[in-house]
């Protein structure tokens, strides 16, 4: 397991948070995904790299940022 945090432009309410975190659990169910809508961050515990998490993300099309 491993924990991944992601910059993530472009989410700016609830949809955006439930839609990022089905995003991620649709490629492991079992991620814990927390999302701090004001600062733009995405945290995820879980067995994802973070490319995969960034993909998914993205194909969401939220903006994921380097860094
Ligand atoms: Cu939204």
């Amino acid at each position: 397991m491993s924990v991944i945090e992601l910059q993530v432009g472009g989410m700016s309410c609830g949809h955006c948070v439930r839609a990022v975190e089905r995003a991620v659990r649709a490629r492991d169910a079992a991620a814990k995904v927390s999302v701090d809508l004001a600062a733009g961050r995405v945290r995820i515990e879980g067995a994802l790299t973070r490319e995969a998490a960034a993909e998914a993300i993205a194909a969401q099309g939220y903006e994921v940022r380097p860094g």
